[in-house]
């Protein structure tokens, strides 16, 4: 029996020995990544560097807990982890440093990020999603920093809710709610509110989160002590600590980043408690160095005193595990041979085979990426040399070409444009060759630079079916928050998958009662109140809907969602695009507004939205069965979306479509609501009211006017049925309720530029927008405030009073 003991024993002390020893080589080479990256900016290889050096240590220890079906929501330091999990190779770092446009080389983001920007591929190339639980899964990193707390609440709920949340496929995306979501923040960005409200929202709904502060001292150059309230942030996070018998608050704890065993420990245990007990916590990892500084951008002996760097290199934490490593020997007992896990000779020699390893995983890399450039060159270069044959001018362009010391495909593209520009009406069988060469090579460059702005997979928005309301005697008429409500209570019957939180959205079903009744129905797992936190709100939506879940994300008001409006933007709105289709977040944000009164409770600021948000659908229903038919429609696509309710439809009445729950209204499609032929009046939302009234006394003085509903703003009338009605009236008039400039801006340009309206017009094009401020709380305040019925009325009769004064005469 002792015998067999041992011998386990000396087993797993192999593989103990076996897995430090594994565990050195790959930090060593993550550190020899760092230096030959840093060479590679400064040779002017690659434009920027960001790199783990310093971090590789804790890092490899954290990686050690992840499992199969975890998540990380990290930033750019993580390059150790990344490589430790296998979402890094030698060969990809360095393809991301160059920025190669190829999603095979460079799997993260094909050349769309800055290098250290990590993220594994949750889908097929067809846009269906992989088996979540059987890779390590990092969502895409984003260069605002702390910008990636948020998502990180949405990823550790998600565990939660498959707890008791199950449907067909669920299977793919956890193993019933056991996955951990890891977070990584610089000391620096603990100062943002995302760290503090993703921190505080973890602790009071007990998600399994593990957070792991890396704590170098510094942000770029700034010191901790200038950052924060106190230098430590565990002693500042104290306040969060959980009680015994509370079913709130985190584990604190703090480590050195250079001490193996302890981190081991403090790791272990932190898994322990976030995937068993579903506690979460914070890691702060202390004494972490920057052995090269912040980035390829500045030297950090510009702002770090002798003794800081001093410090840096005494404690450097690939050192001191060298040490550790050299210094550890055990014996089983007295009588049998002291156990040691590697000399410094085995270890130098590591340290060696890394530096040989990391120099041939770059030649590959930039081999590859250099190739992709000749084979362009090669297929270009040729067709204009024959071009040349009879143009001195080209000549000139290509020995100007033949001095650059290095090419890019910008140089190629400049060269091949400006040589189709000298030979302009030119007909050859030579210009013929290089044009159509150049339309092959350009559709793929846009492919490379700017496809996946949206879904391209089978379920993206376009392609749902429609399907028309039904209308019958019994149809009931209603209030609009009817429909609404019972729309929503049917998709939660349909979609075990999908869910909706936000300020009062469970208890009393939301501000309007538009989800009365629903909680009780279907669980406050799906149907929940959150915290006054919309950054996290959304955040919680993008998560969520990362591990395959349908979340609704409330917020409350339209006003509000400037507090998540950077998530929207940074986040949300790029996934598909900054990953090349290698990812996807399908929320839907629900919120509701335009007009009433006062200054925060009827705003409409949907031109900041609309142009800091493209890559969401951004709808605009003008009642809340076409809301209603915009949510059928978005929960069978893979898009993300914006659904604005009017806040002032829910007491109108409504005829509720018979099959309510089913029925869709397509993405990018206008309504022509009233039919006329003098002049075409385009609106969306609560304004459609205001302006179909107003059509209706201008029909009184004899102009017949033609009402268009936008209903989606994004996308933007893709059949062009407005320019069609224009051909018919010959004139345009937009009115929106945003500031000047704003949504009518877009829609003017739209129609002008992309539709070519500017060539059926016989008046000006007229935009009717509200006041620059916001809106006055004043009984009125809406009427002086934004367009009203007068407003329309007599700025639409004007343009016929200009053209006929007799027919028209002047009102003032
Ligand atoms: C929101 C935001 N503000 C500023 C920056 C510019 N910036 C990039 S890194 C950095 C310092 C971050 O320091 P820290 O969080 O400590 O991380 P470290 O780089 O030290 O690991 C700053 C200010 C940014 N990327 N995002
Ligand atoms: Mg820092």
């Amino acid at each position: 029996m002792q015998e067999t003991f041992i011998d386990t024993e000396i087993l797993s002390f192999q593989e103990f020995r076996h897995e430090i020893i594994e565990s050195y080589r790959l930090a060593r080479i993550s550190r020899e990544m760092s230096y030959l990256g840093r060479r590679e900016v400064l040779t002017g290889k690659a434009k920027f560097g960001i790199f783990g050096d310093g971090k590789e240590l804790p890092q490899l220890t954290m990686a050690k807990v992840f499992k199969d079906g975890d998540f990380r929501s990290g930033y750019y330091r993580d390059q150790t982890f990344a490589l430790a999990v296998g979402a890094l190779t030698i060969e990809s770092f360095f393809a991301q440093l160059y920025a190669d446009t190829s999603v095979e080389r460079e799997p993260a983001s094909a050349g769309r990020q800055m290098n250290g920007h990590y993220a594994t591929r949750s889908l097929n190339p067809d846009g269906s999603w992989k088996d979540l639980t059987a890779q390590k899964n990092i969502s895409a990193d984003i260069s605002p920093t702390a910008g990636q707390m948020p998502r990180l609440l949405g990823l550790a709920q998600a565990s939660n809710v498959y707890k008791s949340v199950k449907f067909p496929g669920s299977e793919k995306f956890s193993k019933d709610g056991n996955e951990i979501a890891f977070g990584t923040i610089g000391d620096a960005s603990t100062a943002e509110g995302h760290f503090w409200e993703t921190l505080n929202a973890a602790c009071a709904l007990q998600v399994p989160m593990i957070i792991s502060i890396w704590d170098d001292g510094y942000g770029i150059s700034v010191p901790t002590q200038n950052q924060r309230a106190k230098t430590d942030i565990a002693e500042m996070l104290s306040g969060f600590q959980r009680k015994e018998g509370e079913a709130q608050g985190c584990e604190v704890m703090q480590v050195k980043a250079w001490d193996y065993p302890a981190l081991m420990d403090v790791y272990a245990t932190a898994e322990m408690l976030a995937r068993e007990q579903r506690v979460p916590v914070v890691i702060h990892v202390i004494e972490v160095t920057q052995p090269q500084g912040h980035s390829t951008s500045g030297s950090h002996e510009r702002y770090k005193d002798e003794n800081r760097l001093r410090f840096e290199s005494d404690f450097d934490c690939l050192d001191k595990f060298k040490e550790w490593i050299v210094g550890y020997s055990f014996k089983f007992d007295e009588d049998s041979e002291l156990q040691t896990i590697a000399t410094k000779e085995e270890l130098d020699e590591i340290d060696a085979d890394a530096k040989v390893k990391v120099k041939e995983g770059q030649k590959k890399a930039w081999v590859r990426y250099q190739k992709a450039i000749a084979e362009t060159k090669n297929i270009l270069v040729p067709l204009v040399q024959a071009v040349a044959q009879s143009n001195p001018d080209v000549t000139a362009h290509l020995d100007k070409f033949g001095s650059l010391i290095s090419v890019s495909k910008k140089d190629i593209f400049h060269l091949v444009r400006k040589t189709l520009l000298t030979v302009r009406g030119v007909q050859s069988e030579a210009v013929a060759l290089l044009k159509q060469a150049f339309e092959e090579v350009a559709a793929n460059e846009t492919e490379n630079y700017s496809s996946h702005l949206y879904s391209e997979s089978q379920w993206r928005a376009t392609n749902v079916p429609v399907i028309k309301p039904v209308y019958s005697e019994n149809s009931a008429i209603v209030d609009g928050r009817v429909v609404i409500r019972n729309n929503f209570d049917k998709i939660f019957s349909k979609y075990p998958d999908a869910l909706i939180f936000g300020e009062d959205s469970g208890n009393i079903g939301d501000v309007n009662q538009g989800l009365e009744g629903l909680q009780e129905k279907y669980g406050a797992v799906r149907i929940a109140d959150t915290g006054i936190r919309e950054a996290t709100i959304l955040g919680q939506g993008i998560g969520l809907a990362m591990r395959g879940l349908r979340p609704i994300a409330e917020i409350q008001y339209l006003d509000y969602i400037l507090y998540c409006l950077q998530g929207m933007s940074d986040d949300l709105a790029t996934v598909q695009y900054r990953t090349k289709g290698g990812q996807k977040a399908p929320v839907i944000i629900r919120t509701r507004g335009h007009r009433l009164e006062g200054v925060w409770h009827s705003g409409s600021p949907m031109a900041g939205i609309l142009n800091l948000a493209k890559g969401i659908n951004i709808l605009v229903p003008r009642n809340l069965t076409i809301a209603a038919g915009f949510y059928n429609t978005m929960l069978q696509s893979d898009e993300p979306a914006l659904i604005v309710e009017c806040l002032n439809g829910y007491r109108l009445k409504e005829k509720q479509p018979d099959n309510i729950g089913e029925f869709t209204v397509p993405v990018g499609k206008v309504e022509i609501t009233s039919p006329g032929t003098d002049v075409t009046l385009v609106t969306y939302g609560s304004t459609w009211r205001i302006v179909t009234e107003a059509a209706e006394q201008l029909a009184k003085v004899g102009i017949s006017a033609e009402v268009i509903d936008i209903q989606s703003l994004i996308p933007f009338d893709l059949s062009h049925d407005i320019v069609t009605s224009i051909k018919k009236t010959n004139r345009l008039v937009i009115i929106d309720e945003d500031v000047e400039g704003g949504t009518s801006a877009f829609i003017l340009q739209q129609v002008l530029e992309k539709q070519k309206a500017f060539r059926f017009l016989d008046s000006e094009p007229l935009t009717i927008s509200a006041e620059n401020h916001r809106p006055a709380y004043a009984t009125d305040g809406d009427y002086f405030s934004k367009p009203s019925v007068d407003d329309v009325v007599e700025k639409v009769y004007k343009l016929f009073n200009e053209i006929n004064l007799e027919k028209y005469p002047s009102i003032y």
